[in-house]
């Protein structure tokens, strides 16, 4: 079944980052929702354990350009 993540997001300058965060997440097999949140520099992701790791999802936000870690 789905679970939820949640991240601290670092790098988001405008409105697009979180939205481009958002997307990139979407766009992965196994992601269900990404909520991103510029101004808290957060976000909230559901997703299926086994389809999709924890480590995928921080990769995919790297490569996006921000830094990604999952709150403590
Ligand atoms: Mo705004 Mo973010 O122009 O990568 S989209 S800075």
């Amino acid at each position: 079944q789905e679970e939820k993540v949640e991240l601290d997001i670092r790098g988001m300058t405008c409105a697009a980052c979180s939205t481009r965060i958002e997307k990139g997440l979407s766009r992965m097999e196994g992601i269900s929702q990404a909520n991103i949140n510029l101004v808290s520099e957060s976000g909230t992701i559901e997703y299926t354990p086994g389809v999709v790791t924890i480590d995928d999802l921080l990769a995919k936000v790297k490569k996006l350009g921000y830094e990604a870690f999952v709150k403590q």
